[in-house]
């Protein structure tokens, strides 16, 4: 028994408002269904946010529901949970997925949430419903985002899971939508270990979407990432589908296929050493040539070219040695265009702004930019009003000593009678 495990594919996500972007979106679904089929996969599952938005335009449908016609077509059944991108806005409403499941193109799992506890129903084909589907030996039970409430969800379904009928099923997949905690730290919320442990002896294969990097804990849990980037932060992760080969015995092999996506770049330029506007869009555009070239074999390699050009982001960071209404940000993104020729280019400005009067055009040795800087950072400083000389003498001292790896404890002696000196001073002054 063989199945795809995908998850995240985010349909209808119009990135950057560029339709290049919703069909990159569309392609790697279309992507998975031809993998699936490839395969000879038993099913597809879907661990939510097969849709970017609850509201799905008609294209964006189109996209869903040709996928899954070819499955359909072909015999493979489609296992689906909701997602938190695409659950109903309101209870009561029909989702587009709820949809899909009338339209038994998708069998949507869920358990029945009563007063008592979660009631976990077989699949009814005829009223297109219930929490688990057996295929051959291998049973699937769907749950899907829930949130907050995830973790006792997922206590009583451990408690209701033994009673279900045995039927010759040797492998129990849990489908769900949540992410495990500390798998990426600017996520909170996700799922404790502890919380889905209880599921252990009777789970085989905790099959997960919801964050968009993709992980497997224990061979045990299993999060494939999502399919195309949804933003920049998801960029560096290799993200793709899990194809799993299920024995009759029980055992199972998970194996993690990346799948082509658009490429996201990043092209990074620390500005510190740039005295003036000039000197920075020369760094810009020497870096953007440099990254260019780095990656144009990436480029060659997607096999289609449509797909080949790829969204860019330049970062500047550091700090800015001129005044910030000097920096033309249009300009260092026009020179990204210029030299990368990508499909989107962004310029994300992280500088921060010392404010230092350097003239237009000053031809400033590095010690003397170091200088400056310092001095203005201490100006800055109340705590040292009055002696920002003596500070910044120091400040250079300490650190010429650093670099030449001179014994904390000298530079902490440094450090110590300066400032004492400092102080004896001030007594004076007031
Ligand atoms: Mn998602």
């Amino acid at each position: 028994m063989r199945f795809l495990h995908i998850a995240d594919v985010h349909l209808g996500n119009q990135q950057y408002n560029l339709k290049e972007r919703f069909n990159d979106f569309g392609r790697a679904f279309g992507d998975m269904v031809t993998l699936a089929l490839d395969k000879g996969v038993d099913a597809l599952v879907i661990a939510g946010d097969l849709f970017h938005k609850a509201a799905v335009e008609p294209l964006t449908l189109l996209q869903a529901e040709d996928g899954l016609q070819r499955l359909h077509d072909a015999g493979v059944p489609v296992i689906a949970v909701h997602g938190n991108h695409d659950s109903a806005r309101y209870t009561a409403q029909m989702s587009w997925l709820d949809y899909l499941g009338e339209r038994g193109l998708i069998h949507l799992l869920t358990p029945q949430f009563e007063p008592s506890g979660a009631v976990l129903l077989p699949w009814d084909d005829r009223e297109k419903q219930g929490a688990y589907l057996d295929i051959g030996y291998v049973r699937f039970v769907g749950v899907p985002w829930l949130g907050a409430s995830a973790p006792r969800a997922l206590g009583e379904i451990a408690q209701k899971l033994p009673a279900l009928p045995a039927d010759g099923i040797r492998f129990t997949v849990l489908v769900t939508h949540a992410g495990v905690e500390g798998q990426m730290p600017h996520m909170p919320g996700g799922l404790k270990f502890s919380q889905i442990s209880p599921l252990r002896d009777m789970v085989q294969y905790v099959a997960l979407g919801h964050l968009h990097k993709p992980y497997a804990v224990d061979d045990w849990i299993y999060n494939p990432g999502s399919l195309e980037t949804c933003s920049f932060d998801e960029a560096e992760y290799r993200r793709g589908a899990y194809l799993v080969e299920v024995a009759e015995g029980g055992s199972h092999h998970a194996e993690h296929l990346v799948n082509v996506q658009r490429l996201f770049l990043s092209v990074t330029v620390d500005v510190d050493l740039c005295a003036t506007p000039e000197a920075l869009y020369s760094l810009v555009r020497a870096l953007v040539q440099e990254a260019r070239r780095k990656h144009e074999a990436d480029l060659e390699a997607i096999p289609d070219p449509e797909r080949r050009k790829p969204v860019v982001r330049l970062i500047l960071r550091g700090n800015l040695a001129f005044d910030r209404s000097q920096l033309d940000l249009e300009k260092a993104r026009h020179i990204l265009l210029e030299e990368f020729e990508p499909l989107h280019g962004r310029v994300d400005d992280r500088t921060t702004l010392l404010g230092l009067a350097v003239e237009k055009g000053a031809d400033l040795t590095r010690e003397e930019l170091e200088r400056l800087v310092f001095a203005e950072l201490i100006r800055r400083d109340p705590r040292f009003r009055g002696h920002e000389d003596e500070m910044t003498t120091l400040l250079l001292e300490v650190k010429d000593k650093a670099l030449k790896k001179t014994e904390p404890a000298a530079i902490y002696d440094t450090l110590d009678s300066h400032l004492r000196w400092m102080e004896e001073g001030s007594d004076v002054d007031h």
